[in-house]
């Protein structure tokens, strides 16, 4: 059986279904809030940079994208210089009582960044802060706070060790320290090359269940997958598990060829009341698709088919 149950209609969204013109749809963080799926896809322009867009949905699977871009390159300030060759991969973190923190990569002539925005109802959307040097991709908040500090999953680049997965804190969102790497790539394994921090973290009894990216290479290029990791509830710098297995691989026609061949990538996963999750991923860098798994499925794997995180 498989541990991501794909939904039968996906792909969910492609570039037609989009109002404006883009060549891809993939890479989404989504949330569920007052009922509706509210996704902010990225999509590459027919310059190959990209932009963040907005879709809808009722049931987390049937989206109507909305008729202009969420998120665009800032035209000016800080922020147009680092966003200057596009934005990309968005994660959405409902902070309670402090609204929806969105991290996202800013591309530019410098390398890639990582921004920080805030919405509050998914019309408006505020710039805070440039929260990362270059290079960094794939930040991903903790949608609570711990003893008053922040805490945020990221991958910084290293051409000395394999890219892992570090956590780092802050008080004030903009300043960000104490960084330690917490999950690296295990050798000869399916995310031997690099491992990257995915969907927002979703809390469980027994931990903060992380979705996350791990690449191979082989003789036909990099494939991507996704694995999940299990956190401590309070400390989760401490990884109590990470499944051995993955838990989907690129296996559809829209997964295996695309803009990028052989990748499924995440920014979202939605917690359900029935204990499962509806997972969202990119398939092939060109569309979206979703699926559901069984939370407690994933912590099993988590717990009792762990792999040394380290
Ligand atoms: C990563 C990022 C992702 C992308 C993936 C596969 O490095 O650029 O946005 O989905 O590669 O191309």
């Amino acid at each position: 059986m498989a541990v991501v149950k794909r939904y039968e209609k996906n792909p969910i969204l492609t570039k037609d279904d989009v109002p404006y013109p883009v060549a891809t749809v993939h890479n989404a963080g989504v949330v569920k809030h007052n009922d509706r799926y509210i996704m902010l896809f990225r999509s590459h322009r027919h310059n190959g940079r990209s932009i963040i867009g907005k879709a809808l949905s009722d049931d987390g699977y049937r989206f109507k994208v909305s008729g202009r871009p969420f998120l665009t390159p800032a035209s000016e300030g800080i922020f147009a210089v680092y966003e200057q060759y596009g934005v990309e991969d968005l994660r959405i973190c409902p902070m309670p009582t402090e609204g929806f923190l969105l991290t996202y990569s800013g591309y530019s002539r410098h390398g890639v960044r990582i921004i920080l925005a805030r919405t509050y109802d998914f019309q408006q959307v505020q710039r805070l802060a440039i929260i990362s040097q270059a290079d960094m991709r794939n930040v991903v908040l903790f949608p609570e706070k711990f003893d008053g500090r922040y805490i945020r999953l990221d991958r910084p680049h290293s051409q000395i060790a394999p890219w892992s997965i570090w956590i780092s804190y802050s008080k004030d969102l903009i300043y960000w320290g104490q960084s330690q790497c917490i999950m690296k790539p295990a050798p000869y394994h399916w995310d031997q090359m690099k491992i990257g921090p995915g969907a927002t973290p979703i809390r469980t009894a027994k931990g903060w269940l992380h979705i996350y990216h791990g690449v191979f290479a082989t003789m036909d290029g990099a494939v991507y997958r996704l694995g999940v990791a299990l956190h401590d509830l309070h400390q989760p710098h401490r990884i109590v598990g990470v499944a051995d297995d993955w838990i989907l691989q690129p296996e559809d026609p829209w997964e295996t060829s695309g803009y990028v061949h052989n990748v499924v990538f995440t920014c979202g996963a939605v917690p359900e009341d029935d204990g499962t999750i509806k997972l969202y991923w990119g398939g092939a860098d060109s569309v979206m698709c979703a699926g559901e798994a069984c939370q407690d499925e994933l912590l099993e794997m988590c717990l009792t088919r762990s792999r040394a995180p380290l």
